[in-house]
């Protein structure tokens, strides 16, 4: 099912929240006032956004590249870009950084530094959603690069044999890190590796309705308690792997034939030829998108530090007997 207008309107918003937020998200750690990592999702927002928008109800694990997820998925632009600057009124109280965006209140759980460590967090939750009765489902999203890994095999296999309302979506951009992703794996579409197991659906990343259309009918499919769903989108990456990757290792041309499938662009053409929407409409969700990231910005450098008292916690669990 395509999105109707006013959803197909608010991807295309999102998406451009989204691309002002990491171009401004860059240019504030160019400036020192955000330190660590800093992923950046530019060129990817056709999946991180219509992913979300299309996966309404359930739960999601996502990788560290998630700020236009978490956005996506709800969570204020201010409360991102504060966890960026590392300050209390951040999303994960200023302590997660970019990589650990957490938010139980919109069923968001980060955001994970360890590629492919989430993927049994989300087999585990969807075990208990089961358990529960409750088969909206679970999502969640990984790179290409973190299908290599054990923990996603094992992952695959369980999730079937236990028929679990799980959807893996592979953000497939054919690089972990500088890594090409058939000088490590032997083909590059890695839906293949999970064809023996369950469903497996192949999509254009850069296309938004295409990825809310595959990810809706995952979902459904979950719904009717059939197990697992494998969705595979292929994607591209406009920066470096993060903000230290000065991204030698791919050639101009290849830089430019992934430009030319811009998501925004590509959106923004369908939206005035099959949605009806007009130009004036289309320069109004643009501009409310570039005050959003002014707004946030402006929030995240007045926001206090978090206390030196705090600096524990959520790290133990509460009340218990801990040496510190
Ligand atoms: C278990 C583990 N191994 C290695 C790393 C270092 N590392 C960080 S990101 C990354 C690449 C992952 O690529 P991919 O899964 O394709 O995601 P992408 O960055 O392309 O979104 C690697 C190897 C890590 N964080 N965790
Ligand atoms: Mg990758």
């Amino acid at each position: 099912m395509k999105p109707d207008k006013l959803t197909a309107e608010e991807i295309y918003y999102l998406m451009v929240l989204g691309r002002q937020f990491e171009y401004a998200a860059k240019e504030h750690y160019m400036q020192g006032e955000i330190s660590g990592f800093l992923h950046l999702d530019i060129g990817q927002e056709a999946l991180s956004v219509a992913a979300m928008k299309a996966f309404e109800k359930g739960d999601v694990f996502s990788t560290y590249r998630e700020h236009v997820m978490a956005m996506a998925r709800g969570i204020e632009p201010k409360a991102v870009m504060a966890e960026l600057f590392g300050k209390a009124t951040g999303v994960s109280e200023g302590k997660g950084g970019s990589m650990h965006l957490f938010d139980p209140s919109h069923f968001f759980y980060g955001g994970d530094a360890i590629v492919g460590g989430h993927i049994p967090n989300a087999v585990g939750c969807a075990y208990a959603r089961k358990f529960q009765g409750d088969l909206s489902g679970v999502m969640v999203v990984f790179g290409d690069g973190a299908t290599n890994g054990g923990a996603f095999f094992e992952s695959l296999n369980i999730a079937s044999a236990q028929k679990l309302p799980l959807l893996f979506l592979c953000e497939n951009n054919q690089y972990a890190i500088g890594t090409k992703i058939t000088r490590v794996a032997p083909f590059e579409t890695q839906s293949k590796k999970a064809d023996p197991y369950m469903r497996t659906v192949d999509v254009d990343g850069m296309d938004a309705l295409a990825v809310y259309e595959a990810v809706r009918e995952a979902q459904h499919y979950i719904e009717e308690g059939h197990g697992p769903v494998f969705v595979e989108a292929m994607t591209c990456r406009y920066e470096g792997h993060s903000i230290s990757d000065a991204n030698t290792y791919r050639s101009e041309q290849e830089m430019t034939l992934c430009k030319q499938k811009d998501p925004i662009a590509k959106l923004k053409a369908q939206l005035l030829s099959e949605f009806g929407t007009t130009q004036a409409h289309i320069e109004a969700l643009e501009a409310k998108a570039r005050s959003a990231v002014d707004e946030a910005v402006a929030f995240a450098s007045q926001s206090p530090e978090p206390p030196l008292e705090a600096r524990f916690d959520h790290l133990f669990e509460e009340g218990g007997d801990h040496a510190l």
